[in-house]
């Protein structure tokens, strides 16, 4: 009998990859705060230094695009700066049979929602991305609910008043483990100024 020749892995290695908007550490601190007065059992939560607005989710791409991809996110928000931004509800998503704990962000100048709209079309002129049907909700996920379990979408309280400016957005890798995902940041693009 011939011996059969090695497999070869014809495509190259790939990265999970998502571009979002970061955090100042007194807002994530304020998130977590928050999170912890709602008492619903089997609620996941996201470890404070992964707390962020997810911009665009663009999967698993070739790791030999990670530098195009890095790129076209500068290029993209070159001209935009991110204005103050605020802590609007708590929601559940999706609300009939909710998966995650969200808050949404108020975006009063709709400078977030702009950059998040160049980012989308850069990286779909790319390849790299394809744009979501539905509107932006700039939302942070706070919590997870696992598969099995089901949680009763309760009233969530009141969020502090709070206004900030975001420092940056980054492009991250997304590790997943059985501790749950771990996020890299590969490049970042100062929008705060
Ligand atoms: P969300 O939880 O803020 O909605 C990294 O996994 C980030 O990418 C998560 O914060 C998540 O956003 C988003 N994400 C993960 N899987 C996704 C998918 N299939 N479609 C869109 N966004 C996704």
């Amino acid at each position: 009998m011939e011996a059969r020749p090695p497999r070869r892995f014809a495509e190259t290695e790939r990265r999970r990859l998502f571009v979002a908007l970061e955090l100042p550490e007194h807002v994530r601190d304020s998130l977590c705060a928050w999170r912890s007065e709602v008492m619903a059992d089997d609620l996941r939560p996201v470890a404070p230094e992964g707390l962020h607005v997810t911009l665009c989710f663009l999967g698993g791409r070739p790791a030999d695009q990670v530098p195009a991809i890095a790129a076209a996110c500068e290029t993209a928000l070159e001209a935009c700066s991110i204005s103050e931004l605020g802590l609007q509800a708590g929601l559940w998503l999706p609300r009939r049979h909710p998966r995650v704990l969200a808050v949404r962000l108020a975006d009063p100048s709709a400078t977030l929602g702009r950059a998040q709209g160049a980012l989308s079309d850069a990286l779909d002129r790319g390849g790299w991305y394809t744009p979501e049907k539905r509107p932006f909700l700039p939302h942070v996920t706070v919590a997870r609910i696992p598969a099995r379990a089901r949680v009763r979408a309760m009233e969530l309280p009141e969020l502090p008043p709070l206004v900030f400016r975001a420092p940056a957005v980054t492009l991250y890798r997304s590790r997943l483990q059985r501790t749950g995902a771990v996020y890299e940041p590969l490049a970042s693009v100062p929008v705060g100024e």
